[in-house]
């Protein structure tokens, strides 16, 4: 735990509730800790090295018994046990709920930045994910294998560039989770070989939601992590 110089740290102001994230210099991770940015939250960063595959050590695999990051634990310190959440999508969707922010408050709007959320959860992170396995880790990188999953990503990113020629962020006129579950994997878009200056509208939205204070402190964290 917390090799690479990334080991347990605080942030931000105090606030009565306990919270640490665990994860590393990954997307997934970064949904968190732009998340808990964008709150305002102070936190502990505990470092999970998954290429010195720390994410199945004892401790971790207790809050996660998938052995994966990012893990938010909330920890009350009133005498109630701790939450230990696992799954950025659900951390995301537990901090807007609880913080009242991110998420629209009307059901019509929120459905459609449920919708765009969910296509970033669902297709944006694995389809990259695997085009960065056949392109750069995979032992053996069958042509087929390759082609098949850099034209998954495409079409997801074509979809993304198009809704962003009609609206400002993904979820419509506001700023929302489903722009912060998607930063972090559109910032590895080289991962599936891309580039995003060649989709335009996607592009502008890249820079914007970049330019946030709150995302730059998230995109940085764990401080000295690195996914080698
Ligand atoms: N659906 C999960 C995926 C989590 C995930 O795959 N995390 C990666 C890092 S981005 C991981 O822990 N990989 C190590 C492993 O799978 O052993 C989420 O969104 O949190």
């Amino acid at each position: 735990m917390g090799r690479g110089g990334a080991g347990f740290r605080r942030a931000h102001r105090l606030t009565p509730m306990r919270r640490t994230f665990y994860g590393w210099a990954t997307p997934n991770s970064n949904r968190v800790t732009v998340m808990l940015e964008e709150c305002g939250l102070d936190y502990a960063v505990r470092g999970v090295n998954i290429r010195s595959r720390e994410q199945f050590a004892p401790e971790i695999l207790a809050l996660n018994p998938y052995g994966k990051v990012p893990i938010l634990v909330e920890d009350p310190q009133d005498g109630t046990p701790p939450l230990v959440l696992f799954e950025s999508g659900a951390i995301l969707l537990h901090l807007a709920e609880t913080r009242g922010v991110l998420l629209p408050g009307d059901a019509r709007g929120r459905a459609e930045v449920m919708a765009w959320l969910m296509v970033v959860l669902t297709s944006l992170g694995p389809y990259t994910g695997q085009a960065h396995h056949w392109t750069e880790l995979a032992p053996e990188k069958p042509p087929a294998a390759r082609a098949h999953a850099l034209a998954l990503v495409d079409r997801v990113y074509r979809l993304l560039d198009e809704r962003l020629a009609a609206v400002p962020f993904l979820g419509g006129a506001a700023y929302s989770v489903a722009d912060v579950a998607a930063y972090p994997w559109v910032a590895r878009a080289s991962w599936a070989a891309r580039r995003v200056e060649d989709t335009p509208h996607l592009a502008r939205w890249f820079a914007t939601v970049g330019a946030r204070p709150a995302v730059r402190r998230g995109m940085a964290q764990p401080q000295g992590a690195r996914l080698e």
